[in-house]
């Protein structure tokens, strides 16, 4: 968020407002003393980027009832009703969201009663950092998966999993079971994991070493394309799986990966990433396009976190950076262990029919209090999808 600020006293022209400096406490060089009904400021405001901004607006009002004032920004108009400060030299905020365009905004605010408004010092104008892609924009099957003309044979039927070892161009066909002890670790790149229709391609679930896969390719499992417990999942293409696309269960990397057709399995409900009672989870800049009503496919959430069988909570889980598309809540996060112990920042949602306008079929989130929503926008028109 970045704040730009404007005194009031600077207003463009004024009808029926006197700038005064008679009670303590404004900045600038004074404030407005508002008349009666229908005196108003016109005060150009500036904004840093298109889209829903937000407003506080630093007032006094020493009367003891409210003295609203009529915001009107590029014809959409929002009354606030300024209560009592408790003073006229007692200064206190509204806010409201205003859509605006880049740079210079005239805004109208007008008195709306016969007593006239309150006194109005500085208007903050707080606009939202559209974060910069990640590097190289948003993933896509061609920037994904297995690089172009790489040489790819089957992996031998004696594979086992060697500590220190970089694999490169191997095919994996059917369930792979790997989990090596700690202090291990293993390298995929180039690499395409077939699940051949039998349950998972990768399966870590007690893997305590690091396994990393780059530029991979995942596809055609009856489940998840990965489960388990210490890996990192980058760069690669993740389609045509009859579950999840992740189980997270802790310390797990999900980084750079476009992800579609999840969910073909029957009666399957799909999350891009599934997290229950995992924790030291990082999601950031994927793209998981996984919209409701593909035919053969059944979307349930782009990232699902709740508690765990046991009881185990959430923790330290970061999604940022990424673009989703569909999904009933496209974001479901509860259960976590502490507040902001689940931060969801920075991503883009694609349009659609939702109340919010992204593409889920009810809307981009349903989170717990206490998880950190900040800087998520719908993708195509930058609006910012608000905590609730
Ligand atoms: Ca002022």
């Amino acid at each position: 968020m970045s704040i730009t600020t404007a005194e009031a006293e600077s207003a463009v022209k004024l009808n029926d407002v006197k700038i005064e400096k008679e009670h303590a406490g404004y900045t600038g060089s004074g404030y407005l003393n508002y008349g009666g009904k229908g005196s108003f400021a016109v005060i150009a405001l500036a904004a840093a980027v298109a889209g829903t901004n937000v407003l506080n607006l630093r007032y006094a009002n020493g009367s003891n009832v409210a003295r609203p004032l009529e915001v009107n920004v590029g014809g959409v108009k929002t009354l606030l009703q300024m209560p009592p400060t408790g003073g006229w030299e007692k200064w206190g905020k509204v806010s409201l969201d205003a859509k605006m365009v880049a740079g210079t905004n005239p805004v109208t605010i007008t008195a709306t009663q016969l007593a006239g408004g309150p006194n109005l010092d500085l208007i903050e104008v707080g606009s939202p950092d559209v974060p910069a892609p990640a590097t190289g924009g948003m993933p896509s099957q061609a920037s994904t998966g297995v690089v172009a003309g790489t040489m790819i044979k089957a992996a031998p039927s004696t594979f086992a999993i060697k500590s220190g070892t970089v694999y490169s161009g191997l095919q994996f066909t059917g369930l792979k079971r790997w989990n090596l002890p700690k202090g291990q670790s293993a390298t995929f790149i180039n690499c395409k994991f077939n699940g051949n229709r039998t349950m998972r391609c990768v399966d870590c679930g007690s893997n305590e070493g690091e396994l990393t896969f780059i530029n991979c390719e995942f596809e055609n499992s009856t489940a998840e394309a990965v489960y388990g417990s210490h890996y990192a999942v980058k760069s690669s293409y993740i389609h045509d799986i009859g579950g999840d696309g992740f189980k997270a269960l802790h310390d797990v990397l999900i980084q750079g990966n476009y992800a579609t057709r999840l969910g073909t399995g029957v009666g399957s409900h799909a999350d891009f990433v599934q997290i229950s009672g995992g924790y030291n989870v990082t999601i950031v800049g994927n793209y998981a396009n996984m919209p409701i009503g593909v035919a053969g496919t059944s979307s349930n959430a782009a990232v699902f976190i709740q508690g765990g069988k046991n009881g185990e909570r959430p923790s330290n889980i970061l999604i940022q950076g990424n673009w989703f598309r569909g999904g009933n809540y496209t974001i479901h996060a509860f259960d976590s262990d502490q507040p902001a112990s689940i931060r969801i920042v920075a991503n883009f949602f694609f349009t659609g029919g939702a109340k919010d306008g992204t593409s889920a079929r009810y809307g981009a989130r349903s989170i717990q209090q206490g998880v950190v929503w900040t800087e998520n926008h719908v993708f195509e028109t930058g609006k910012l999808l608000a905590a609730a």
